[in-house]
């Protein structure tokens, strides 16, 4: 218990990066090892004579964030040894330090249809008064060949609160694709409806043609229901978003349109490889992408390849402050959560001045002569 709160109490340092773009922070902010002595241990002499724990917890991932009563608040993806992830809260004064978790997971309302597994909840504090939180909820798929126990039916679950402590669930989401993860709601009323972010899949695991980020639309969120969905951010040959593109957080108001943070996906001999990138959307027409640079903002560092499933970055968190300071959580390898921090105007002015992708070697290489150039002029 001493070591359990040492590791609590630890003071984390940033790590300023030559790119001027982020602060990465020395140790992850949360790891399994965060999860509280009395969720894995019976603590009781005489029923755990040898003082063993009894759960084991594998990983503590893929957080949600927001800020709550003055307090910088994730929903982190806790995953048992047992696979099934569950969904906890944990608080920090400071966004940076001493996160704890509260007194216990979250046991979250079921549907008719149970969940199997669930994981990587967003947290929207929406327009209209409620905090959402949006989630992957899986179920074997039931038609799966006999003998496939893996295939899986892959959807967004709903909660909603007030007080980010009592929960009422709210039908899964309807739409036409058959998978959908990486769902997100838009913080503001479009044109008085709910905007949701997707990511349809044809398969669980086959991107088909869907794999890029959809924008759609509900009336209500008591029937959650997306008529008409449309890619807004396709995925694209030779790019980091080869295989799969998904937004991460719901996206953050600045003065020069959407903010978002998504993840890239590609193959490689060595399997695929998730990063993070960044990109923006109009004020008025939030299917415009008005920005978006060429290449990652963040890819898997030193310790952050190594881990459960190797080579991933992935965020589904952020929190923004007054003063314009974003505190990004992210991921490493389905393992732990990390912080980095920044600010509105550096992503900003990132967005609008880092050339775009334009799909060649030969265009890549153009850009930096563009640079090479303007360079000459000024020195
Ligand atoms: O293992 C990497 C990620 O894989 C899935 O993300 P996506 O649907 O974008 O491929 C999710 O399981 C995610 O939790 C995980 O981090």
């Amino acid at each position: 218990m001493r070591n359990h709160q040492q590791l609590i109490n630890r003071t984390n340092h940033a790590i300023p990066e030559n790119s001027g773009l982020i602060s990465r922070y020395k140790h992850p902010v949360i790891t399994a090892e965060h999860i509280p002595i009395n969720w894995r241990y019976d603590l009781n002499a005489k029923s755990n004579p040898f003082g063993l724990e009894r759960i084991g917890v594998n990983a503590a991932f893929n957080a949600g964030a927001i800020k709550w009563n003055d307090k910088y608040t994730l929903v982190v993806r806790v995953e048992g040894s047992d696979r099934k992830s569950y969904f906890a809260f944990a608080d920090s004064p400071d966004g940076i330090n001493r996160f704890e978790f509260r007194e216990k997971p979250l046991l979250l309302p079921q549907l008719n249809d149970p969940d199997i597994n669930v994981y990587d909840m967003r947290l929207i504090a929406h327009e209209d008064g409620f905090i959402y939180g949006i989630f992957c909820t899986e179920r074997k798929n039931p038609d799966a060949p006999l003998g496939d126990t893996s295939s899986a039916i892959a959807n967004a679950g709903i909660i909603r609160s007030e007080d980010l402590k009592n929960w009422e669930r709210l039908p899964d989401l309807i739409t036409g694709s058959n998978q959908q993860r990486n769902v997100t709601l838009h913080p503001e009323f479009v044109q008085g409806k709910y905007a949701i972010y997707t990511r349809p899949q044809d398969g669980f695991i086959e991107t088909g043609l869907g794999g890029g980020i959809g924008l759609g639309f509900i009336e209500d969120m008591n029937h959650p229901e997306i008529i008409d969905e449309t890619i807004i951010n396709p995925k694209a040959y030779h790019t980091i978003y080869e295989l799969k593109n998904g937004l991460g957080p719901s996206p953050i108001k600045t003065q020069e349109g959407w903010l978002h943070l998504a993840h890239g996906v590609r193959n490689t001999a060595s399997g695929l490889r998730y990063v993070l990138y960044l990109f923006m959307t109009d004020l008025m027409d939030i299917s415009k992408v008005i920005y978006q640079p060429g290449g990652y903002f963040m890819a898997p560092n030193d310790k952050e390849i190594i881990g459960d499933v190797g080579n991933v970055l992935f965020s589904n968190g952020w929190i923004t402050d007054s003063d314009g300071t974003i505190y990004m959580y992210y991921a490493s390898s389905d393992t732990r959560t990390h912080v980095a921090t920044t600010t509105v105007n550096i992503l900003v002015d990132y967005c609008k001045n880092t050339p775009a992708d334009r799909y060649s070697t030969n265009e890549s290489v153009k850009n930096i002569l563009n640079l090479i150039e303007r360079n000459e002029i000024q020195y």
